[in-house]
């Protein structure tokens, strides 16, 4: 089974939220437990189904308790703790933990004292006023639920799932579609391939021989909750968390008609159809064919559609209807990014929240071919960050270790700064003057207004240290709204300070958002590609990046590390 470790990652994730709400605290002994568990388990390669409990105790981070009840996953499909919770704490009521100000205790006392079992109950006690009686919560915590709540539907996450979520949830159901005697092809397509930044369903294209067996493989698998519908050769689930997955299984002749219809947009659809029309011409999930008669033109492959419909092959991030059938008929489609030779913000186990040590990430960073990598721990001004004497330390390190490295891998040593509530910085013009990059960035003081944020953002914009705005928006996507901007103001002080752009490419935050870059691109501004990879696995998530600016068709000479290694150095070095 491909998916034992993500089984077992899933079962202790569920059993640290669960546990939160069980006992009122997210950092109580058992919650960190769990959560220590998963870390261990996410950093190995080990094949879990093969050892015991006093093996997998071994680990560290593992516990005796915890180490049984990974066995009792792995042995039975089911721990009998987990179900005790899921049916003590329902789907609806964990729901509302995702509400921003709302803690595990607050969601207990709603439950027990009003009756809140859902987001629906929640709306309706809010509406009725019902929250205010409460000792501890009052008219104003009512507005700001209220608020939140507002918040989480206008970013659509009440009924969409975040790409953060729908990704890996994807990777893993095509991984085990693919185990299924007689597939030949499994991929997700829908807004998901499309890179959406949220996700109404998750759409499977499968090709088999035979329908049955790849829709029983999937409403097996330990995600799935229930089956909403069976037809056949399609089948919908949802998911614990409450995803849709719509599969469809198709013939392989089929597979590229099937594709291209599944990955849409409805609207760049349409417009193929029209094409197609013109020509007495047919296209649907099926086949491109002749109206007259219904001989198959192409069918196999996307390619070979587009070829027949006069296009060159469109990239499904711009499948939007937003000009790109316009511009590949007059071969100005946009350049994909292509090659990205550095990284820009990187953390290692200096901060607080860094799971690989130096030398992990820069080995991993020479698997990926990177040529420049700057190390971005966290500065004190955050939670996570550390003292000077730290990054002094880790500078020695790195010196010692590009001695050794020679000329493949050119290593910064950066730092990740704290944008204050007034634009302070930390440290001391000085000590920040030290590295090779500072990058600067908002992790707090979210609530500030929008004259507020932007003369903060502005105010570090000026430094002579600061490069590069980390993450200019702070939001998390489904979880977190971005901060109130004058994007045009910010954009106009990084054209005159020469002050960079992250495109961060770590799924919860992807920001800029498409729609901030696509405002951005006809300015004078450079961007760059970052994983802020917080473990060496993550340092792909630049990838990630470059599907969003591709998705707001930024011209690849915009992004500084897409530029040859040596420009890239000159440009980092440059200082104001
Ligand atoms: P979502 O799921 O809301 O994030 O967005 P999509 O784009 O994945 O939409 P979905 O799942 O409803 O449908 C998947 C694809 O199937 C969609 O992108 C295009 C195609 N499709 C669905 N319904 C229609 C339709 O009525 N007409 C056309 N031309 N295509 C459709
Ligand atoms: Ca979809
Ligand atoms: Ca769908
Ligand atoms: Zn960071």
């Amino acid at each position: 089974m491909p998916d034992t470790k993500e089984d077992v990652l899933d079962m202790l994730r569920e059993l640290a939220e669960l546990t939160v709400l069980d006992e009122g605290d997210p950092q109580s002994f058992r919650v960190r437990a769990y959560e220590s568990a998963a870390h261990a388990i996410e950093a190995r390669a080990t094949d879990l189904g093969r050892m015991t409990a006093a093996e997998l105790q071994k680990i560290d981070g593992i516990g005796k308790s915890t180490s049984a009840k990974i066995r009792e996953l792995l042995d039975s499909g089911r721990v009998q703790r987990l179900e005790e919770l899921r049916d003590k704490h329902p789907a609806g009521v964990v729901a509302l933990l995702r509400i921003q100000g709302l803690g595990p205790k607050a969601v207990t006392r709603l439950r027990a004292e009003l009756g809140v079992q859902s987001l629906d109950d929640l709306r309706r006690a809010l509406a009725e006023h019902r929250l205010r009686a409460l000792k501890g919560f009052g008219a104003k915590s009512e507005d700001k639920l209220a608020h939140a709540i507002e918040r989480l539907d206008e970013q659509g996450s009440v009924s969409r799932t975040p790409i953060s979520v729908a990704l890996p949830l994807a990777e893993r159901i095509v991984a085990r579609l693919l185990e299924v005697p007689g597939v030949t092809h499994a991929s997700y397509c829908g807004s998901l391939r499309r890179f959406c930044e949220t996700i109404g369903d998750v759409d499977i294209v499968v090709a088999a021989a035979q329908a049955a067996p790849v829709m029983e493989a999937l409403s097996s698998m330990n995600v799935v909750d229930r089956v909403l519908g069976t037809g056949d050769a399609k089948t919908s689930v949802v998911t614990r968390r409450g995803t849709q997955i719509d599969l469809r299984v198709v013939a392989t002749h089929q597979l590229g008609a099937a594709r291209l219809y599944f990955t849409g947009s409805k609207g760049h659809n349409i417009k193929l159809r029209q094409r197609a029309l013109a020509r007495g011409w047919t296209l649907n999930e099926y086949a491109l064919s002749v109206l007259d008669g219904g001989k198959v033109i192409a069918s196999e492959t996307e390619e070979q559609i587009y070829q027949a419909l006069g296009l060159p092959f469109i990239p499904p991030v711009l499948r939007e209807d937003g000009g790109e059938i316009e511009a590949a008929e007059r071969g100005e489609l946009p350049r994909p990014i292509g090659e990205v030779s550095g990284d820009f913000h990187v953390h290692t186990s200096v901060s607080g929240d860094g799971l690989s040590s130096l030398e992990e990430v820069v080995a991993a960073a020479i698997a990926r071919g990177i040529r420049v990598l700057a190390i971005t721990d966290h500065a004190e001004g955050t939670l996570s960050g550390v003292g000077r004497e730290a990054l002094l330390e880790q500078r020695a390190a790195i010196r010692s270790l590009q001695t050794r490295l020679g000329d493949s891998l050119r290593v910064l040593h950066g730092v990740e700064l704290n944008i204050g509530a007034n634009g302070e910085l930390d440290y001391d013009l000085e000590f920040r003057r030290g590295f090779d990059w500072c990058l600067a960035s908002v992790h707090d003081h979210f609530e500030l207004d929008r004259a507020a944020q932007t003369r903060r953002i502005v105010s570090a914009m000026h430094d002579p240290t600061v490069r590069m705005i980390g993450h200019l928006s702070a939001r998390m996507i489904g979880a977190r709204p971005p901060i109130d901007l004058d994007l045009d103001a910010v954009l106009s002080a990084a054209e005159a300070t020469g002050t960079a752009l992250e495109i961060n490419g770590g799924l919860p935050r992807l920001d800029l958002s498409v729609e901030a870059l696509r405002s951005a691109r006809s300015r004078n501004v450079t961007f760059v590609l970052t994983s802020d990879a917080h473990r060496a696995s993550e340092l792909g998530r630049v990838r990630f990046a470059a599907l969003n600016a591709e998705r707001a068709w930024v011209e690849p000479d915009r992004i500084a590390n897409t530029w040859e290694p040596a420009r890239l150095l000159a440009w980092t070095e440059r200082r104001g």
